[in-house]
């Protein structure tokens, strides 16, 4: 048994997520502590809003309240959004949370101390009409290279040049669209990642199990040179900047900690009020001198996000020279994508979390996210694609041979598993099926490989529709009744122990499948042992038990509903 500390990437607070955002870090990683715990490992999964930085504060703005407020109202949004997903934290908690005031601002002051932060000063354009100092991409204006007049302040999307914001000529804020802006010094903190290169890339040499999306991303920023990078912005919404003594920093007041650079930092925080609320023990989960070295840590996060996690934070860990754990497997993904494109809330293109359940059950959806995770490539979302997947794999696949063995069951054995009869050639085929197959699944799980975990899933359940086929109850019925109920009998079984390997996946139909069959919960883990038990698999269920028969557990996707749902959030490019 091992211990995992699961974490995935903290939505940032500002607007309900997407699809994509779902799927590419807080679904998977629900689904793997979820597969963890049933194969008998200690897990722990923790996430959180992501609540500093300017975004936030400006979309506070525009709702018309204080950021403290929105960002309330916003972190329950989010983790009710997450529940009705299914998605099994053992901790949500906020990186606004005081924990991650007092861990963020003593990292600052050990790094300091380590000589591995720095005061400089810096240009930075200052926009009056908005009172503030905007982000580089909230400064738009012309590009010195090609003269397009919406160039960004971090980058032109019309010839690529990577820009600084001083250079736009005739700039002007994107946020109020004001030309009262002007170039002001401003000091900040920097955190001297330049320095740590050699101990980063160690450290990446010697990663295992990360897939090339993250070592890659890793490289690359590496090989490009790591610059320095500041740590602190001119914001009021933050962690404040204090110094040893634990005062505001002089020179500082009016300054917070960058998002980036406390968000990473808010998993150990979020750590730490789980075991304040629970009365749980963070550091064995944490601290390498407490515990945590024996344990997992496992993070998943979009590509986009890989950096920060491979890069600064490891900065922060390291540099602190304190005994942390730093993350042994990452998990990186690509984008879903919505046709091909972006999502977005403007333009009504592509579904949001919370959309989507009005649409489906959030089954449907986990299943398709997970069938299809962006692994290997970017992967496209597509209604004609969600409709096939759920009727043909959940409806026709799992449903109806949970439909049709229970309802055979309830009509002709009288609703009760049945004695009798031998096992023959096709329960040695099933057998040997299973005997191949669930080991191979818990192998993909085991190594994070989703998309054939899911594969793999449906594999099972499509041999069990060979089996009822090769074993045809119905027509041994009519002659050999003992015969009939060998087949309904493993073709229970079955159902069982289809139920049981869907539970990370679609927990809910899963739960309902495992009531109608009745398995105990203490029996529904995935203790498969050396898989030479699973003979006994095939008849674990009671003689004699009574079963259920469950209601339609996946209804059919209709061409009106594709029709209908393309109208509303949109479809082809
Ligand atoms: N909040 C994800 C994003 O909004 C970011 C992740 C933080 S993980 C510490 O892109
Ligand atoms: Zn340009």
């Amino acid at each position: 048994m091992a211990r995992i500390l699961i974490t995935s990437a903290l939505p940032y607070i500002n607007g309900v997520k997407h699809l994509g955002n779902l799927a590419g870090s807080m679904l998977p990683a629900d689904v793997y502590a979820r597969a963890m715990r049933l194969l008998g490992h200690e897990v722990l999964y923790i996430c959180a809003t992501d609540e500093h930085g300017t975004p936030a504060e400006l979309a506070a703005q525009e709702a018309g309240i204080s950021v403290a407020e929105y960002c309330e109202t916003m972190h329950v949004a989010q983790k009710e959004a997450g529940a009705q997903f299914k998605l099994s934290y053992d901790y949500f908690g906020r990186s606004s949370a005081p924990s991650n005031h007092a861990l963020t601002q003593h990292f600052a002051n050990v790094l300091e101390a380590n000589d591995l932060i720095e005061e400089r000063s810096s240009k930075q354009v200052y926009s009056n009409a908005d009172d503030r100092f905007l982000p580089d991409r909230y400064v738009e204006g012309t590009c010195p290279n090609c003269e397009f007049e919406k160039a960004r302040g971090d980058q032109c999307d019309n010839c690529g040049k990577l820009l600084d914001p001083v250079d736009l000529v005739n700039p002007y804020s994107s946020v109020s669209g004001s030309h009262d802006v002007e170039v002001r010094e401003t000091n900040h903190l920097y955190l001297k990642q330049s320095v740590m290169s050699d101990k980063l890339r160690a450290w990446v040499d010697e990663a295992k199990d990360w897939p090339v999306l993250a070592s890659s991303i890793a490289y690359k920023w590496l090989d490009e040179g790591l610059r320095d990078r500041a740590i602190t912005r001119d914001l009021k919404w933050g962690i404040p900047v204090t110094g040893a003594d634990g005062k505001p920093r002089a020179g500082f007041e009016t300054k917070v900690f960058y998002v980036w650079f406390d968000a990473p930092i808010a998993y150990m925080a979020a750590t730490q009020d789980w075991a304040e609320e629970t009365g749980g023990d963070w550091e064995r989960w944490w601290r390498t001198d407490k515990g945590a070295a024996d344990g997992e840590s496992v993070q998943f996060m979009g590509k986009d996000n890989v950096a920060f996690h491979t890069l600064s934070f490891p900065t922060t860990i390291l540099g602190s020279g304190e005994p942390w754990k730093l993350v042994d497997e990452l998990k990186a993904f690509n984008w879903v994508t919505w046709y091909g494109g972006k999502f977005s809330t403007s333009q009504k293109r592509g579904v949001f979390m919370n959309q989507a359940l009005d649409i489906a059950p959030s089954d449907y959806w986990r299943w398709h996210l997970m069938a299809n995770a962006p692994e290997s490539d970017d992967a496209a979302f597509t209604w004609e694609e969600f409709q096939t997947g759920v009727n043909s794999d959940l409806a026709n696949v799992l449903g109806n041979f949970v439909n049709r063995i229970t309802k055979y069951t309830a009509s002709k054995f009288d609703g009760k598993v049945p004695s009798g009869g031998e096992f023959g050639e096709s329960e040695a085929w099933i057998l040997q099926e299973l005997q191949t197959r669930i080991p191979a699944l818990i192998e993909y799980y085991n190594g994070r490989e989703f998309r054939k975990a899911m594969a793999e899933t449906r594999a099972i359940w499509a041999a069990g529709n060979e089996y009822l086929t090769q074993a045809a109850p119905w027509t041994h019925y009519k002659t050999d009744v003992d015969q009939a109920a060998v087949g309904v009998r493993v073709g229970l079984n079955l159902v069982a122990l289809f139920g049981i390997i869907a539970q990370p996946i679609i927990p809910d139909a899963a739960a309902k499948i495992l009531e109608a069959v009745d398995v105990p919960a203490g029996n529904r883990t995935w203790n498969f042992g050396d898989y030479t038990g699973i003979h006994d698999l095939l008849d674990a269920l009671p003689h004699g038990l009574e079963i259920g028969a469950p209601d339609v557990l996946f209804a059919k996707i209709e061409d009106s509903d594709v029709e209908d749902w393309t109208g509303r959030f949109g479809g082809e490019k």
